[in-house]
């Protein structure tokens, strides 16, 4: 992929992908559905998979006669290629012209800002994407000295936001019983040996 244009076009409730050539010259244009009425757009990775997504601000009437927005940003999941997933749309308040991308709380997720033009106010949306986790094991209870192979299965909770990648450690409290890197989101830990007293799940997960 050699970079590429995209546009709001607040009359389609829509955004077109122009995929560049390399030379300066384009590819005919895909359209993504947006929330209604997208008068701005910015590109960036807000779920840190790696792939640009695309964000529109949806300003109404109060940000000209002939805008038809709702008040709302909608969000594009990039899948690579130039290609967008379903738009989620987030409510912003009046007039929501503007958005920018940055880290605004430094906890390392991308957040946004909207700049709200009659409001004469800056609103922050807080990237509040996180994993769910499952873990099993077997067997399920174990008998004391017994090895027990675990398995973690972590899941993204919004969607588009890309199969997550790291390391599970299995912890009991303070003890790290072993850990495992995840493989398509899945972590198959080594056989752990358990204290006497274990017969559930581990109590703790990190990862
Ligand atoms: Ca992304
Ligand atoms: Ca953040």
């Amino acid at each position: 992929m050699c970079g590429g244009v995209v546009t709001a076009n607040n009359g389609d409730n829509t955004v077109s992908v122009f995929l560049g050539n390399g030379n300066g010259t384009f590819q005919a244009r895909t359209d993504y559905e947006t929330g209604v009425g997208p008068s701005s757009v910015v590109a960036a990775d807000l779920n840190d998979d790696g792939v640009p997504d695309v964000i529109t601000g949806n300003c109404g009437p109060s940000c000209g006669d002939f805008l038809i927005g709702t008040n709302s940003v909608s969000v594009l999941p990039g899948s690579g290629g130039g290609v967008l997933g379903v738009h989620t749309d987030y409510e912003t308040g009046d007039s929501p012209h503007q958005v920018v991308v940055g880290d605004f709380n430094n906890e390392g997720k991308a957040d946004l800002a909207v700049g709200r033009v009659n409001a004469l106010t800056v609103s922050v949306l807080l990237n509040t994407a996180s994993t769910h986790i499952t873990l099993t094991s077997s067997p399920n209870p174990s008998h004391h000295g017994q090895t027990v192979p675990s398995t973690a299965t972590v899941t993204p909770t919004v969607e588009g936001a890309g199969t997550p990648t790291g390391t599970v450690a299995f912890i009991n409290g303070p003890t790290i019983l072993g850990s495992a890197t995840l493989s398509d989101g899945v972590a198959a830990a080594a056989e752990l040996n358990l204290d006497r007293g274990h017969t559930r799940d581990y109590s703790e997960l990190r990862w």
